[in-house]
């Protein structure tokens, strides 16, 4: 599916290629394989999302690049709400269980989906995922996507809100340089922020001055999963969004994500490049 990226059908994501549909996705051109697939993934997004809504679930989609703290921050959170709200955990990484056997030991029920290649979940797989979830008895469903600062931003799982992770360590410049990523954020969390005695170089300013470029309205909270500063503003933002998302159901709505089409269309086709000469 992503050419660019180096995303293939393997894995748990072979049901796009069954025979029935082999022969579909290899005729005509590659763009309109591709079309037809994102088409698919949107399809299979809304009935996802017809499902939580029906057991009234919020689900949020955590994206960020490898390591900035997505699962310390799902660690946090679920024992920061242990006893007050019904919560599980979809996973995607690669390769490993790791990240689900993090969840799993704090008594949290969590899936592990594996992608193999692909450098992002997308609706079908975790359309497989939710027949392991117990959905009548939840809440809240975080889906943890691969980490990567680009195409998770692209996919709609049938999810409702979108949180983008920026770790200190990665700099204050992050949201301008990967607009894809930050401008589908409904709330940027800038994590590891007990870091930042090491690093004078990161400015919260700058970051916010950064993600002001983009023109998105997203709120921005720091955050550290290790000393839990932050964590009862992004606790707090979270029981917001679900009382909207229910005031949302009881008048037969409900909400759908922000997809960066713009990265999408960057799965379409490959973008123009722009080559600026060397000096010297
Ligand atoms: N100092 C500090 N370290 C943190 C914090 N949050 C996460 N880390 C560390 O950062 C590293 C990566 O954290 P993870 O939670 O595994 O990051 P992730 O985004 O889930 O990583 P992937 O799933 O591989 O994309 C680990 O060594 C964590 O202990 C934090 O708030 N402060
Ligand atoms: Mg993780």
């Amino acid at each position: 599916m992503c050419t660019d990226c180096g995303c293939q059908i393997r894995g748990q994501r072979q049901t796009l290629a069954k025979p029935s549909k082999v022969k579909e996705m290899f005729l005509g051109p590659p763009e309109r394989v591709l079309q037809g697939l994102l088409q698919k993934n949107d399809q299979q997004a809304n009935l996802n999302r017809q499902r939580f809504d029906r057991h009234g679930i919020l689900v949020i989609n955590l994206m960020s690049s490898p390591g900035s703290g997505k699962t310390a921050l799902l660690e946090a959170t679920l024992k920061a709400l242990k006893g007050e709200l019904r919560m599980a955990v979809i996973e995607g990484d690669l390769e490993t269980e790791n990240d689900a056997k993090r969840i799993r030991a704090l008594g949290v029920t969590a899936y592990q989906i594996t992608t193999g290649t692909a450098c992002h979940l997308d609706a079908h797989l975790v359309a497989q995922a939710l027949d392991h979830l117990p959905l009548q008895d939840l809440d809240v469903l975080f889906i943890e996507n691969v980490g990567n600062l680009v195409c998770p931003a692209s996919f709609d799982l049938g999810h409702h809100l979108n949180v983008t992770l920026l770790s200190v360590t990665e700099g204050d410049d992050k949201p301008q340089k990967y607009p894809v990523m930050f401008r589908a954020a409904d709330l940027l969390l800038i994590t590891k922020t007990d870091l930042l005695p090491y690093l004078p170089e990161f400015s919260m300013e700058k970051a916010r001055a950064s993600q002001r470029a983009l023109a998105t309205k997203a709120t921005l909270l720091p955050l550290s999963a290790k000393t839990s500063e932050g964590l009862s503003s992004w606790t707090e933002w979270m029981s917001r969004q679900r009382a909207g998302y229910q005031s949302l159901l009881e008048k037969g709505l409900s909400l759908k994500p922000r997809v960066a089409q713009e990265g999408k269309a960057l799965h379409l086709e490959r973008p123009e490049m722009t080559f600026k000469p060397v000096a010297g």
